[in-house]
């Protein structure tokens, strides 16, 4: 961040907040002391994890090591970077006996992936190799040992997760750096304070009250012409997945409430974080969640346990359930900021970022009726976010309902003067695409400023759900997990669309497709859990459920299965 960053710099105090500011004897890095601290948060023997899709995931009582660890690596990457680094600790919709840990980048993006492998080799390094390992990263990447380091933290619900951040403050302050302990955030607030600070506070105040002023402020102006005429796109039912979304929207929703009310579920009081609820669950299962008063036809909404994920759905007058997931989403967004771009006659452009995973019904609406690029990257929304940096307006979403838009300086810069300078339709075109680039999270995807803009949207179109719906008909698709004795035999190429080895494995998964109409299938190891995913989509359930089946006995005999055999039926 350059001058950009100062040492007065560390952004805003609160009573209420906890920052600690080191002693001046641990100011200079001392190996004894890091070898001292880390014999504390023993290694497991035997144990290897790696930086996967989502930093490091699996059962909290085996991390402790690995916290630590990260919150000497963040020391270092800040120190790098002349940045404050954030470190979130939480494993997302994983079950709630899990737990995880990922670095954020200066400007609010995903640790930069030679920094992955350094975190790897850390956390992996055996207890007497600790020091060695830093001293190696610190080489290679050339980091200032005399910078200063400062590091943000936050961690979601879980009952691991205070004791977890404990230990990456640990190794924060081993290695001399200052931090500031947010505690209970959502993922992408995390992202959003790690902005704000390496910003000067540009891109907004690093407070969570920061935060909601100024998304709801965003929000309210956005959608002030939409609500003069009555309230019937006023409320909407979101299940919070007993995770830290329930919280923080509590929180927030005094700020936007004269725009929208919002009625929470699975908010922590009664049930377990992602049993049978969130966003994940209503995706993978396509059904409600568990403990969600639905009636017919209402809006409904569901979060992830760490709230950067969200999906819509609704009951029909029948008891259909349809699910609105994130290709729809993004179906949605795109369309509405085209129109805006159309409307203020600049030559800004758009390009719509997908997975694999996309739906491939969203896919051809997108290029054949909407008329939008559309691109394919890997799964993890880094990859995405890299991909969507490409454009003026770069809209992402991962089909499980991860996802944002990005707006590049350029295109933030000529909207907001256009804002001013345009005459009447076209200045009402500028002002609400000013309104959306504050509205949007631009460094994470993020459920609680997605649902905003998607409520601001509808009630802007005067959009019934099922409208939105109606927009495309999803291809019937499966997911399964099979379990293999080692996922990594699996590699994949052409975005994950193609399986290179083990040998035979793309031919066979290519006759299985032969067998159906409309149909598609892909397999790749999973990034966040030890097993090995299957998508299948064709023209009808029963064909997708069939495929996807074929399609996971053919990964489970030729790419080592273990346990049983998958079964049809699920
Ligand atoms: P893996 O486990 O690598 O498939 C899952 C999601 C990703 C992403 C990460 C991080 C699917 C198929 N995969 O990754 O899209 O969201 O978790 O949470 O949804
Ligand atoms: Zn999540």
């Amino acid at each position: 961040m350059g001058d950009e960053w100062g040492h007065s710099d560390f952004g805003p105090e609160s009573a209420l907040e906890r920052t600690v500011q080191v002693g001046q004897d641990l100011l200079d890095m001392d190996p004894e002391a890091v070898r001292k601290y880390s014999a504390l948060h023993a290694k497991p023997d035997g144990l290897v994890l790696q930086y996967g899709t989502a930093g490091f995931r699996t059962k909290a009582e085996r991390l402790d090591h690995v916290m630590f660890r990260m919150g000497l690596l963040a020391v270092l990457r800040s120190k790098q970077t002349k940045s404050t680094i954030g470190v979130m600790v939480t494993a997302s919709h994983n079950p709630e006996e899990d737990n995880g840990v990922k670095l954020v980048d200066p400007l609010g993006e995903m640790l930069a992936p030679s920094w992955e492998e350094h975190a790897t080799c850390l956390a992996n390094a055996e207890e007497r190799d600790v020091w060695r390992v830093l001293m190696d990263i610190s080489e290679k990447a050339a980091v200032n040992l005399q910078q200063e380091a400062f590091v943000v933290i936050g961690r979601d619900t879980r009952p691991s997760s205070e004791r977890l951040s404990q230990s990456v403050i640990d190794g924060v302050t081993v290695l001399g750096g200052q931090f500031h302990d947010y505690g209970l955030l959502t993922t992408p607030q995390l992202h959003y304070m790690v902005y704000c600070r390496n910003s000067s506070g540009r891109y907004g105040e690093a407070t969570v009250d920061g935060y909601y002023q100024k998304l709801s402020t965003a929000f309210v102006e956005l959608t002030k012409q939409a609500f003069c005429g009555g309230n019937e796109y006023r409320s909407l039912k979101v299940d919070c997945a007993n995770g830290v979304g329930a919280l923080k929207l509590r929180e927030m929703e005094p700020y936007f409430s004269q725009g929208l009310s919002v009625q929470l579920f699975n908010d922590g009081t009664k049930g377990k974080l992602n049993h049978l609820c969130g966003a994940d669950f209503v995706k993978s299962h396509q059904r409600p969640p568990q403990g969600m008063e639905m009636k017919s036809s209402e809006r409904c909404c569901s979060f992830d346990g760490d709230a950067d994920r969200i999906v819509y759905y609704y009951s029909d007058t029948d008891g259909h359930f349809h699910l609105i997931d994130g290709d729809k989403i993004a179906t949605l967004i795109s369309s509405f900021l085209k129109e805006l771009l159309v409307e203020i006659g600049e030559s800004l452009n758009i390009g719509v970022v997908q997975t694999a995973y996309a739906n491939g019904s969203s896919t051809r609406y997108l290029e054949e009726v909407m008329k939008v690029p559309v691109y394919c990257t890997k799964t993890g929304v880094k990859h995405l976010h890299h991909k969507a940096q490409e454009f003026d307006v770069g809209v992402y979403f991962e089909a499980n309902g991860h996802g944002t838009v990005l707006f590049s300086k350029a295109a933030e810069m000529k909207i907001k003067q256009l804002a001013k300078e345009l005459e009447d339709k076209k200045r009402k075109a500028a002002q609400m695409l000013a309104n959306v680039i504050d509205l949007f999270n631009q460094a994470a995807g993020d459920a609680i400023s997605d649902m905003l803009v998607i409520e601001a949207i509808l009630a802007l179109k005067g959009l019934t759900v099922q409208e939105w719906d109606a927009l495309y008909t999803d291809l019937p698709n499966r997911q399964l997990k099979v379990k293999v004795a080692d996922r990594q035999v699996i590699s994949t190429t052409d975005a994950e669309r193609q399986a290179v080895t083990p040998p035979g494995l793309q031919e066979a998964i290519n006759d299985l497709v032969k067998k159906y109409k409309l149909s598609r299938a892909f397999v790749r190891p999973s990034g966040t859990e030890d097993v090995v995913r299957v998508y299948a989509e064709a023209d009808s359930q029963e064909s997708a459920d069939s495929l996807a089946h074929e399609v996971s006995l053919a990964v489970f005999q030729l790419a080592g299965g273990v346990g049983e055999r998958p079964h049809p039926g699920f």
